[in-house]
């Protein structure tokens, strides 16, 4: 069995936490209150911006032929910023200024912990969860928002087809790289799975429930105007930010076609 199939087996009931989060099934059904999703953009926003550096750093560690896909992510994660920026700007959500939520320091410096000490392929298994986690997530969402639904735009970013490309390609790069890698590395690589299955259902949580910080009333977290979702600008339909991620997209640097066996830079 793939390595993939093997974690997605023994994690199958933190993937359907993760598709029955109410957080997702309410924003499908547009009953979310408009400040918990204002929550999760100024959270996430900060998240995207830190996986800038996460992917960075991985670079130089990398094989060869993952120079041109890594590259390619950092350009889709400033799109992505731009597309937090746009629709904060459309509802009226100021993005900026919010200090990070517990969950959302964690699961930064769990990214950049992991990128600064662990093994390519860990990394790499991070990254693949991470994305994965988010295509299946917003896959839930798309099945039943209302098109008119200001969060449309970042349905079409994560759920749709150019990032779905771009999570099979990550997905059959993992699988080279576990089929490379020795069984204690392999092993750190499904617990670095695990965990960051936990930290996607953590980042849900920490919006729905508005969470601060442990043990103090004030944690300083400006929640900022929440905006009034909906009754403004409707949803522009920026450009796909993973539209060069797809192979043969002309004028792009497309995931190698070389074939995945081995490694090294
Ligand atoms: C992603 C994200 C997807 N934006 N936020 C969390 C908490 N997990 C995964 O990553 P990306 O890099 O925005 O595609």
């Amino acid at each position: 069995m793939s390595f993939i199939a093997q974690q997605d087996r023994r994690l199958a009931p933190l993937w359907e936490t993760i598709r029955t989060h109410r957080f997702l099934l309410s924003t499908r059904d547009g009953t979310l209150p408009p400040e918990v999703f204002a929550t999760w953009m100024r959270q996430d926003y900060l998240f995207v911006e830190a996986a800038i550096p996460f992917i960075a750093g991985m670079i130089p560690r990398a094989p060869r032929r993952h120079w041109a896909p890594l590259a390619g992510v950092i350009t889709a994660l400033e799109k992505e910023l731009q597309l937090f920026e746009e629709r904060a700007a459309s509802v009226g959500v100021e993005l900026r200024g919010a200090p990070p939520a517990f969950t959302c320091h964690a699961y930064v410096q769990f990214l950049l912990g992991t990128g600064a000490t662990a093994s390519y392929a860990e990394s790499f298994t991070v990254l693949y969860a991470a994305e994965r986690a988010y295509h299946e997530s917003w896959k839930v969402v798309q099945a039943g928002i209302a098109p008119d639904s200001p969060w449309v735009p970042f349905v079409e970013n994560w759920a749709g087809p150019d990032f779905g490309g771009y999570v099979d390609f990550l997905a059959g790069e993992l699988e080279a790289l576990a089929a490379e890698v020795g069984a204690p590395e392999r092993a750190r690589m499904a617990e670095l799975y695990r965990l960051s299955l936990l930290y996607e259902i953590a980042f849900w949580e920490m919006a729905v429930e508005e969470e601060g910080w442990p043990g103090v009333q004030d944690d300083l977290a400006a929640k900022g105007d929440a905006g009034a979702a909906g009754s403004q600008d409707p949803p522009r339909r920026p450009d796909s930010a993973w539209a060069h991620m797809v192979p043969g997209d002309a004028g792009a640097s497309p995931p190698s076609p070389e074939p995945t066996t081995g490694g090294g830079a």
